[in-house]
């Protein structure tokens, strides 16, 4: 057995699993792969196996298990100083750390707006207004980076490092929506789209047979019934203001439910509604049946804590997702 188990999910658009592979293979850090395939009905409890966060990737190293990407990222440049993972001087450092963390927490609107989807045939995309404003700023720290530290190489920093792999995935959204590219931007995604490293991911991403499309595949019209309306009318009206501390703990469980199946993709959104007659709960399922929506409603703790709790279930006749 290897000493590194990187455990990923589906190449062809998990964008945080590409983060730390792209890396150990530019760098040569021997490893094996772990794998858990997203957007299927096992995907949260094969998650809930291997990671803490239910959430990949994650990296095995001789059973010490590391989550978070930079934190996978920072860990490898503990252990192997010698690949330079981060640049050597303290002020290319700082600034490669800063752009790392601003990707690891922001560009949302990015993100979203621009999923990262290998399949996708290339062809520009435009962004809201925050969008844009974003993908700029994306543009300023790359020109910043190699203009201040990149004249040593075609990377952010010369060299290839943790800066490079944490935009890996941004360079493929720029390459797949970004449509005609700034000169500079266009070399800079190219050189990191020419490395052997994302060669490789991307003809393992070309292999994947799975039919799950990227999240950004337009909108799509389903028929009923795999949308469900589901309202939980809780024992009394006036229960959100007067909940016990028992029933409280209840909620809690209820929530962590609900939670879970967010993560599985069965629920789309839940919440109390406002009703001036009495907050209820609101949830959005999407599921194959209304034996299916049944069984999460029944599942849920609530149902089943003699509290007077009680599902009512519709199907939507059509929906817009
Ligand atoms: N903050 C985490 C983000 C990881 C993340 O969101 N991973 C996605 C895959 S790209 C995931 O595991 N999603 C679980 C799911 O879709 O069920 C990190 O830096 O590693």
């Amino acid at each position: 057995m290897a000493e590194f188990t990187l455990i990923i999910a589906n190449k062809c658009f998990s964008s945080w699993s590409l983060r730390p592979w792209v890396a150990m293979k530019h760098l040569e850090i021997p490893f094996e792969e772990g794998f858990v395939r997203l957007r299927t009905p096992e995907t949260f409890a094969n998650l809930a196996k291997v990671s803490p966060t239910g959430l990949v990737p994650i990296l095995n190293h001789n059973g010490r298990i590391v989550w978070e990407t930079l934190a996978i990222l920072e860990y490898l440049a503990d252990l192997f100083p010698e690949k330079k993972l981060w640049p050597q001087d303290i002020g290319a450092r700082a600034l490669a750390r800063s752009v790392a963390t601003e990707m690891h927490s922001g560009f949302r609107e990015v993100r979203y707006g621009w999923p990262m989807n290998l399949r996708r045939p290339k062809g520009h995309k435009p962004l809201d207004g925050e969008g844009e404003l974003q993908r700029a700023r994306i543009e300023t720290i790359w020109r910043q980076c190699r203009e201040q530290y990149g004249k040593g190489g075609p990377f952010l920093f010369g060299h290839f490092t943790a800066a490079d792999a944490m935009y890996a995935p941004v360079v493929t959204r720029f390459d797949t929506y970004g449509g005609e590219l700034a000169t500079d931007t266009r070399a800079y995604v190219d050189a990191v789209l020419a490395t052997p490293a994302m060669r490789h991911w991307y003809a393992e991403a070309a292999k994947e047979t799975w039919p799950e499309p990227g999240p950004d595949d337009g909108p799509r019209e389903t028929k009923a019934p795999s949308i469900f309306h589901c309202r939980l009318i809780p024992p009394r009206p006036d229960f959100a203001f007067t909940m016990t501390e028992e029933e409280r703990e209840l909620m809690g469980r209820h929530a962590d439910y609900l939670r879970g199946k967010l993560r599985e993709g069965t629920m789309i959104l839940a919440g109390p509604v406002a009703d001036p007659a009495g907050p209820w709960g609101l949830l959005i399922l999407r599921v194959e049946n209304e034996a299916e929506a049944r069984a999460v409603t029944d599942g849920d703790p609530v149902s089943s804590s003699g509290r007077g709790f009680h599902y009512e279930i519709l199907p939507l006749i059509s929906a817009i997702l």
